[in-house]
Parts: structure tokens; C-alpha cells; sequence
């Protein structure tokens, strides 16, 4: 099947402020969508879940089966679906809110179990659709309409949370560098177990870290990281509240371990 024939588009309108991360992620979606249709996957079986939230709204934009569920429970509703299917590949998009507020219990025992999904957080630092309030990852000082004068917390590295789970796969991508995202977005795609991405996504309304990003990331080189130790430290570069390291961007970790759904199933 060509490119052509593999109609993703919808009707809905789209509803993001211009310049949105979320186009980037979009567009970096689609292709690994495309590839995977052209290469054999029946287009009925690749399932979208999200939540709700700017980020959510995705699903909306590209044609393909979708489930919406409540705010912070894309993952624990993906994890039913796979369940109750196992062959479908099952991809979840969550914002920082949703994810490591409301739902970082579902996203904890799902990395724990290794479900085969993909996980892609749109992490723009903030509860972006509802105006702007802050989230477990927005940094210290954050002003937003729930804080005015700054937020008092500190932020959190979700990436060392996902390695002290053992996440099967760990990566971080930026919209803004769209063909790395893309590859990754495919490899987490095609790694079997579960796969967690955290994507950087400016905000441009709200929090608008693009310069900020633009400055600090690089990509990281191919299986640079091998011990634990490297993984951790490289892991720990960029620790959410530093402004003034690198911030490193790829796969952190990988490894094969038993599927849960496989598991329950020989039960
Ligand atoms: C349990 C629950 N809490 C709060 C809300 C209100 N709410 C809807 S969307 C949203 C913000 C979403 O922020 P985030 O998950 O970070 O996604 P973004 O819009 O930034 O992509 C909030 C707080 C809700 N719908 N349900
Ligand atoms: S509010 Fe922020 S995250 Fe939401 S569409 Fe606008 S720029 Fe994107």
C-alpha cells in the first residue's frame, strides 16, 4: 500500500493554538502510523487512548480506532483494552497532568507490570487546557492561575521514576525535533512490553519553554549507556529544576522482560 492510499486525516476541527508542540507530535504520530499500516499492521488494530486535555485532543486528528477516557485514565483504560485483546497495538497520550497527577498510580503499576502499551506523555509542565495550572512537573516558582505568586514545590524526574520500575523502555523526545521524535515514537512503538516516552512540548500559550529547550537538548549517541550507573547518571543530567545543565534526549533503557498480558493469559 502506498503512502497515498492511507488516509489519516479527519474532518475535526483542529483547536490548538498556532504553534503548538502538539502539531510536531502529531505529524511524528502519523508517520510512524503510515509505516506501520504500509508495512502490514491492519489499521484496525492500532488503537489511540487518551484522556482529556490539549494533548488528549489528539486523537480527534488522525483517523483511527480511539477510546477518550476520563482525565488521568488512559493508562489503566489502555491496559483493559490490551487485556481484552492482546493483539492490538494499544498507544496512550496523557499530558503531565493527567499522567504524574491524577493518574501516576495507574502509570506506576502499569511500568511495573510491563503492559504492552506506548505511553506518550505531552509534557508542556502545566494543566494546559484548563488555563494553565501547575503540575508535579512544573518547576518551582511556576506562576500560574492556581499559583500566583509561584508554585512552592519542587518538580520531579518521571524518568527516574520509570527506571526505578524498570519501564522496559525509557525515552525522551522534543517536538520540536520531529524526525528524532518520529524514530523514537516507532521504536516504542515496535518494543514489546512497556514503552514510556516523554515528549518536552511547549506550551506556546501558557509556558513557552522553547527557547529554553532550544538551548539545553541534544541527542544522545546510539547505545551509549550501558550500566546501570551510566543510565542513572545520564538519566539524572537534567534534573527538571537544573537550569543550567544539558538536557539529553533518546533512548535511556531498554530490555526485554515478561509481558503481563502473556503472563495472565498462561494463568
Ligand atoms: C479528575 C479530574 N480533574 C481535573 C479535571 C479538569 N481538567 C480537565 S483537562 C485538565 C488539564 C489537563 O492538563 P494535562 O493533563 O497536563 O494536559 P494538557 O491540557 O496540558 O495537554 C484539567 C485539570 C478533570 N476533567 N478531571
Ligand atoms: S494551551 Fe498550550 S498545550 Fe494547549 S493548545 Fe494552546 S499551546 Fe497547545
Amino acid at each position: 500500500m502506498s503512502d497515498k492510499n492511507i488516509k489519516l486525516e479527519t474532518s475535526a476541527q483542529n483547536t490548538w493554538c498556532p504553534g503548538c508542540g502538539n502539531f510536531a507530535i502529531l505529524a511524528a504520530l502519523k508517520g510512524v502510523v503510515a509505516e506501520m499500516i504500509k508495512k502490514g499492521t491492519p489499521k484496525e488494530e492500532i488503537v489511540l487512548v487518551s484522556g482529556i486535555g490539549c494533548s488528549s485532543k489528539i486523537i480527534d486528528y488522525i483517523n483511527l480506532n480511539s477510546f477518550s477516557s476520563l482525565h488521568g485514565r488512559p493508562v489503566i483504560s489502555a491496559q483493559g483494552i490490551k487485556m481484552a485483546n492482546p493483539k492490538l497495538k494499544v498507544i496512550v497520550f496523557i499530558g503531565d497532568g493527567g499522567c504524574y497527577n491524577e493518574g501516576i498510580a495507574h502509570l506506576i503499576h502499569a511500568a511495573k507490570r510491563n503492559t504492552d502499551l506506548t505511553v506518550l506523555v505531552h509534557n508542556n509542565r502545566n494543566f494546559a487546557l484548563t488555563t494553565s495550572q501547575f503540575t508535579a512537573t512544573s518547576p518551582k516558582g511556576f506562576k500560574g492561575k492556581s499559583t500566583p505568586q509561584g508554585s512552592i514545590e519542587e518538580s520531579f524526574n518521571p524518568l527516574s521514576l520509570m527506571f526505578s520500575l524498570r519501564a522496559s523502555f525509557i525515552a525522551r523526545g522534543y517536538s520540536m525535533k520531529i524526525n528524532h521524535l518520529q524514530d523514537l515514537i516507532k521504536k516504542g512503538a515496535k518494543h514489546k512490553g512497556f514503552s514510556f516516552i516523554e515528549i518536552l512540548q511547549p506550551c506556546i500559550t501558557f509556558f513557552d519553554t522553547t527557547d529554553f529547550y532550544n538551548q539545553r537538548v541534544y541527542e544522545m549517541k546510539k547505545g551509549d549507556l550501558k550500566s546501570d550507573q551510566e543510565i542513572i547518571k545520564k538519566i539524572k543530567e537534567w534534573d527538571y529544576e537544573d537550569n543550567n545543565s544539558k538536557i539529553p534526549l533518546g533512548i535511556f533503557y531498554q530490555r526485554k522482560r515478561p509481558v503481563y498480558e502473556e503472563e495472565l493469559l498462561k494463568k
